[in-house]
């Protein structure tokens, strides 16, 4: 297994593979919603997004050219069992053979996600993640994948963000199936948090090499009032954002007044049923992968309405968020954003990092997501994207001081490898250290100056990493 620290960079499935009806691949519930009408804010798909179903050699081959010594990417349930369950497919199989084999040819560690956010439509249409049936369709999905990878794959991720992916579905409703009703939220999480669980599981009893987590979207909370009522909406706020996720994946169980708020607010939690808390306990995670991109501030509710406005909009613009009598979210004003509204605040992922290390000091951490996404321009040939740079050097920074404060990071991934589709804003929203032309006739790749900035980095913090 690399002991290496694992420097490298991320992707999903839907969001640049592209080869949308190509070898054998059933459809997903993103390819359906992208071709239906409720896809109104940005009407465009990731049919072809960047094509890596095709130019993933060239891909991985710049990632390691880069300084990159990992990848993390994610297998489409779809492209393994296109109808969801049952019928496997050889092609897709193959397809990720070949990808892990890539990875290995250029001396990269491969970081396996099993599902970030495209579900079989099959599946969706019978409930999704609000039957509970999917929580033994998805063990079956991840068995295939662990019998097939698990020889040659060293860090595993059972689920990319249970939190804010059921935030998106359920909350702000900017993703399939696009409702506005939390009780339906809370119970899709429980089975998602189930199905990781039992995945654990399962790749314990295959027993094989190396490590399993969850990929949790975390969040430093703050206040800018110091007082009883400010403290109380932060704690609040952690629950709601941070441990109801991370303590179920780490301690096998949700905090006591977590659930005893979701009973006082009359919500119906007949899906939790007496086997659950014995699935947790057995299903524990390895380590915990963490997506940082914001900080959140916390306010006192001023009644018992929830509203969650919209998010994710590149004019930087924010409508209220409150979860009725939990906490609202408030804004530090003196902070800078990015254009879409998200703190640019290195520091904090020190403070989330000292948060993990006193909650869970039993297991190491992963950043399996950090970067900043822009309208990138290309002026001759090059992007300059001093502002990329200017964020992940001082995350990077942060991250190591907390490592010389005593917390165990095993890697860290930018968001993205390249650019790639993101999910509410198409292709404007650029993430990648590579630049896609998206208007070319072969999706040309150009590295940014952020890609050198990178491996730069890499060569100098090598030695004290
Ligand atoms: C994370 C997701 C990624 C990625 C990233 C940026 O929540 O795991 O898939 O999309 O956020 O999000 P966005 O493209 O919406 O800005």
């Amino acid at each position: 297994m690399n002991k290496e620290f694992l420097w490298g960079s991320a992707t999903a499935a839907y969001q640049c593979e592209g080869g949308w009806k190509e070898g054998g691949k059933g459809l997903s519930n993103w390819d359906v919603f992208c071709h239906s009408e409720k896809n109104s804010v940005n009407p465009v798909t990731g049919d072809v997004a960047c094509d890596f179903y095709h130019h993933y050699e060239e891909d991985i081959r710049m990632l390691a050219e880069g300084g990159q010594n990992a990848y993390r990417f994610s297998i489409a349930w779809t492209r393994i069992l296109p109808d969801g369950t049952g019928r496997k497919s050889q092609e897709g199989i193959d397809f990720y053979h070949r990808v892990i084999d890539t990875c290995r040819k250029y001396h990269v560690e491969p970081l396996v996600t099993l599902y970030h956010y495209d579900l079989p439509e099959s599946i969706y249409e019978a409930g999704g993640w609000e039957n509970r049936n999917i929580v033994e369709q998805f063990v079956e999905y991840a068995r295939i994948c662990f019998e097939e990878y698990g020889q040659k794959v060293n860090y595993w991720v059972t689920i990319n963000e249970p939190n804010y992916e059921t935030l998106c579905c359920y909350g702000f409703g900017n993703y399939p199936p696009n409702v506005k009703d939390l009780g339906r939220r809370w119970r899709a999480m429980h089975h998602m948090l189930l199905a990781s669980a039992r995945a654990v599981a399962v790749f314990r009893e295959l027993k094989l090499p190396g490590m399993v987590g969850l990929v949790s979207d975390s969040y430093p909370i703050a206040v800018l009032t110091d007082n009883e009522a400010h403290k109380k909406a932060a704690h609040m706020a952690d629950l709601f954002f941070n441990l109801c996720v991370n303590d179920v994946c780490v301690k096998g169980a949700y905090p006591q007044d977590f659930v005893d708020q979701l009973k006082k607010d009359g919500y119906d939690l007949s899906y939790m049923k007496e086997e659950d808390p014995s699935i947790f306990a057995d299903g524990c995670v390895d380590y915990l992968g963490i997506n940082a991109y914001n900080r959140y501030i916390a306010e006192p509710a001023d009644g018992p309405e929830t509203n969650l406005g919209v998010n994710n909009t590149g004019d930087g613009k924010k409508t209220k968020f409150q979860i009725g009598n939990w906490f609202s979210l408030g804004e530090d004003s003196e902070m800078e954003k990015t254009p879409w509204g998200m703190e640019i605040n290195p520091r904090s992922i020190y403070d989330l990092l000292m948060d993990l290390k006193r909650l869970y000091p039993q297991i190491p951490v992963i950043i399996t997501e950090n970067g900043v996404g822009n309208y990138d321009e290309v002026v001759d040939g090059q992007i300059h994207d001093q502002y990329r740079i200017a964020y992940l050097e001082g995350y990077v920074d942060w991250i190591e001081r907390a490592m010389e404060d005593g917390c165990t990071v095993l890697g860290y991934f930018v968001w993205s490898t390249m650019d790639v589709y993101s999910w509410i804003n198409g292709y404007k929203k650029r993430y990648g250290l590579v630049y896609i032309d998206y208007d070319s006739d072969d999706l040309v790749r150009i590295p940014k100056d952020s890609y050198y900035w990178y491996k730069n980095k890499i060569q100098n913090r090598r030695k004290s990493f």
